[in-house]
């Protein structure tokens, strides 16, 4: 199983990121644009992993208050284009937690420095970013979730294995 932790995000901020992306497809950039449903803050990538059970009991133990994050621009790693996050300490705190709880579990994950993005295209075929509008959004984040990874026939299928809340036990599906 391919698995990741993920914060997800509200319905009004994956609004503003299509409304973003609408820009860029405007501006007649193509490539693979991330899915609504598929919009994400990685918090650790795992990988390959057998053991779902083990991780969501490993961030049972992660302990947070809910916070609040918005929009901050856009960026670039290579040929992934993402949104920037302005967050208060919570985001950065959150995923330190998480990656915490996983290493105390023996559980693999992507050790690359946490930087807070979210993926809105790939393999653009532009180099240069077009000026875009960022709207003006907000939202508390109230948890967080496990999340498998797969290949479906268009393209990645996430589904959410478990979720934990802020300030309260995991909540198990
Ligand atoms: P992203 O966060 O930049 O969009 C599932 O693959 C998610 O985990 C994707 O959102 C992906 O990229 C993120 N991710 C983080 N590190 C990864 C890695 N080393 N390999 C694959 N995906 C990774």
């Amino acid at each position: 199983m391919r698995l990741f932790v993920a914060v997800d995000l509200s319905g009004e901020v994956k609004a503003a990121l299509e409304d973003i992306q609408g820009q860029l497809k405007g501006s007649g950039v193509h490539g693979r644009y991330t899915a609504r449903e598929n919009l994400h803050i990685t918090l650790a990538f795992i990988g390959e992993y057998g053991d779902a059970q083990a991780v969501l009991d490993a961030l049972e133990g992660v302990r947070f208050e809910p916070f609040g994050l918005g929009l901050d621009g856009m960026g670039s790693f290579g040929g992934l284009w993402w949104a920037g996050i302005r967050a208060d300490g919570g985001l950065k705190g959150l995923a330190a937690q998480v990656r915490r709880q996983l290493a105390m579990a023996n559980i693999p994950f992507d050790r690359k420095k946490f930087s807070p993005h979210i993926t809105l295209i790939r393999d653009p075929d532009k180099q240069v970013i077009p000026q875009v509008k960022i709207p003006d959004v907000k939202m508390t984040v109230e948890g967080f979730s496990l999340m498998l990874s797969e290949r479906g026939k268009r393209g990645m299928i996430y589904t959410e294995l478990g979720t934990v809340s802020a300030g309260k036990e995991e909540e198990r599906i």
